[in-house]
């Protein structure tokens, strides 16, 4: 039994102390840029008077087209937080060449790692496809609007306030350093005491949340607001695939959220679900994420599969290839996904695909 009350809490703070100021100089330059620019922005807003523009005509709109392009905004700011993690990485690789340390300590290269993977697939990859479908979906379909505007506003924030949480935890505390899937007993309260581990929990469990509340959403939207005469054989073949991403994510994220939520029961309530003894078994949790995680992959490329087949059929002037081959194709992706999830656990199960 993990004697949690070992682990120090404070009024209000939690687990973070002093120490959560990061010591590392990379850091503290990056928090300088990041406030100067930080104001910069919200000084050109004030000078331009933008703010009542930016919350009545965006942050608060309601409107698909509006949100999808939020949801591609938020990806696209995200990328360069990515894409500056890739570069620490392939830096330090590339300095710590041949027995050399290079300038990242293992702790914080193991957390840029785990950022980097996390930020990749829920903060760019996922905004900037529900984005794509939210402004293209409703459009395709006749449809003034998605079936729940403001729940699609809802969902928006949720995955903005995970963005930000992660975003957070640069500054405040640490992140994960146990990968983008965080493996228990990895994960777990006594490999990982400190806050990153919970950083990624409450990032992802928020994000997801809101992820799958939009999933719901797009399926009623092209279920039941589909304008008169539109069977399902005549759907344009990017509202065939966004059908199938969503019925996918209403069906994979509940396993996501279920699994973030033992884990954190694991961690705050000393249970065992996933710990090597008192009965845990730290392979349920490895299954379990992967049945989140292979349809995951699915969630975003078959909607990019629906991009490439209306950018070609429209820019060579014909009609769509065997469309119905390719409708029945992208239906048995959606099954087929559930069933190879295991090829995960594989010594090289790192691969996200
Ligand atoms: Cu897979």
């Amino acid at each position: 039994m993990i004697d949690t009350s070992k682990i120090e809490t404070h009024f209000l703070f939690g687990r973070l102390d002093v120490m959560a100021i990061p010591q590392d100089p990379i850091v503290w330059v990056t928090f300088v840029v990041v406030a100067l620019g930080g104001m910069a922005v919200l000084g050109l807003i004030t000078r331009y008077k933008l703010w009542g523009t930016l919350w009545n005509d965006w942050f608060t709109s309601i409107d698909h087209k509006k949100i999808g392009i939020m949801y591609m905004v938020l990806g696209f700011v995200m990328l360069l937080r990515g894409f500056a993690d890739a570069l620490l990485m392939r830096a330090q690789q590339a300095f710590a060449f041949g027995g050399a340390e290079g300038f990242l300590p293992p702790h914080h290269y193991d957390q840029i790692f785990t950022a980097h993977g996390v930020i990749m697939i829920f903060f760019v990859a996922m905004p900037v496809v529900t984005g794509l479908m939210n402004y293209i979906v409703p459009l395709q379909i006749g449809a003034r609007d998605v079936a729940f505007p403001f729940l699609n506003n809802f969902s928006f924030w949720m995955t903005t306030m995970g963005a930000v949480l992660l975003m957070v935890s640069l500054f405040v505390g640490e992140f994960a350093a146990t990968g983008w899937l965080a493996y228990p007993p990895l994960s777990g309260i006594l490999a990982s005491p400190y806050v990153g581990v919970d950083y990624y929990i409450w990032a992802l469990q928020i994000a997801g949340v809101g992820t799958l509340l939009s999933g719901v959403n797009l399926i009623v939207t092209i279920v039941k607001m589909r304008a008169p005469g539109m069977n399902l054989m005549k759907m344009p073949v990017f509202t065939w695939t966004a059908l199938c991403t969503n019925v996918l994510i209403v069906a994979a994220f509940p396993v996501l959220t279920a699994v973030l939520a033992m884990l954190t029961l694991d961690r705050y309530l000393g249970t065992h679900f996933f710990t090597n003894d008192m009965g845990g078994n730290s392979m349920m949790y490895v299954n379990l994420i992967w049945i989140w995680g292979h349809p995951e992959v699915y969630i975003l490329i078959l909607p990019i599969f629906g991009v490439f087949s209306e950018v070609v059929s429209t820019f060579s002037r014909k009609r769509l290839f065997g469309y119905s081959s390719m409708v029945y194709a992208t239906v048995v992706i959606t099954i087929l996904s559930y069933l190879v999830w295991l090829h995960h656990f594989s010594p090289w199960a790192a691969v996200p695909a």
